[in-house]
């Protein structure tokens, strides 16, 4: 059985890269609701009822586990998936905090999200919990998310569009910068071109990437890991094929025509 990736849209990408390089012998089925991204500046109860209708579509695939690859989603809606559906779903805050708190040494972090995840102040909340002494600034950016939605994660366009916000920080002594939208995970190499030229010595947490490592550890102790698969991957997505298929291909660095993309309907 796959294993399932969800995101708001092609966020989820950048934890299913991971994903697909630690565990080469697994298949995947990936749910993008690209048709109501961006989730970022919805409602909790808005959040909370996509999430679980692409929950619904992730058990119709007989998925065997979940990863939440969307901050958003994780911030209001993993409680409530993990009372619903029988299968094991791991979502992307708890192992990026967790990493955040033992990377910073000054104990002073930059935090990048979208703004229904900046107002859950979930970060915050899983950060203190294990170290009260780290401080948190965080900056809701929506428009990154729509500028990697059209495929610029890595020109210039996504460039300058994350260098405004990380600009607004120049005054800030962080040690350590947390891409708290997996959209954001995209970006990463603008980001780190951002910080060289401000000569920023910053961490960059992907909270995405540790949660891909904390699956594998789950998975295997649950023992459902397998030796049969083979990285195949599986797209379901409820807005434009056209669309997810050219952002899709420039991210993973494929032919358009590799990639098994099937619509699914949303209420
Ligand atoms: N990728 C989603 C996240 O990690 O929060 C957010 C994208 C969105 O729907 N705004």
């Amino acid at each position: 059985r796959p294993i399932g990736v969800f995101d708001s849209g092609v966020g989820g990408l950048s934890v299913l890269k991971v994903l697909r390089e630690i565990l080469p012998n697994e298949n995947f089925i990936y749910v993008g609701d690209t048709l109501r991204v961006p989730y970022g500046d919805k409602e909790a109860s808005e959040i909370k009822a996509y999430t679980l209708e692409c929950f619904e579509k992730l058990r119709e695939e007989n998925v065997k586990g979940v990863v939440l690859a969307c901050n958003t989603a994780t911030s209001y809606a993993l409680d409530e998936v993990k009372e619903k559906f029988d299968f094991p779903t791991v979502g992307v805050i708890g192992a990026g905090a967790l990493e955040t708190t033992m990377v910073t040494k000054n104990k002073r972090v930059l935090l990048l999200a979208t703004n229904a995840t900046v107002n859950s102040g979930i970060y915050e909340d899983s950060i203190s919990r294990i170290d009260s002494k780290i401080e948190v600034k965080a900056e809701g950016c929506p428009d990154i998310v729509k500028v990697v939605e059209e495929g610029h994660a890595e020109d210039i366009i996504g460039f300058s569009t994350c260098k405004k916000y990380i600009d607004r920080y120049n005054d800030y002594d962080y040690d350590t910068l947390i891409l708290g939208c997996t959209h954001f995970a995209l970006a990463e190499e603008n980001i780190r071109k951002i910080l060289k030229e401000k000569n920023k010595d910053a961490t960059i947490v992907d909270p995405g990437r540790s949660t891909a490592i904390q699956l594998k550890r789950i998975f295997s102790e649950l023992r459902l890991l397998s030796d049969s698969g083979s990285g195949e991957v599986e797209y379901f997505i409820s807005g434009s094929q056209d669309d997810f298929k050219s952002t899709a291909s420039k991210i993973l660095r494929k032919n358009v025509d590799d990639l098994d993309v099937k619509s699914f309907i949303t209420k």
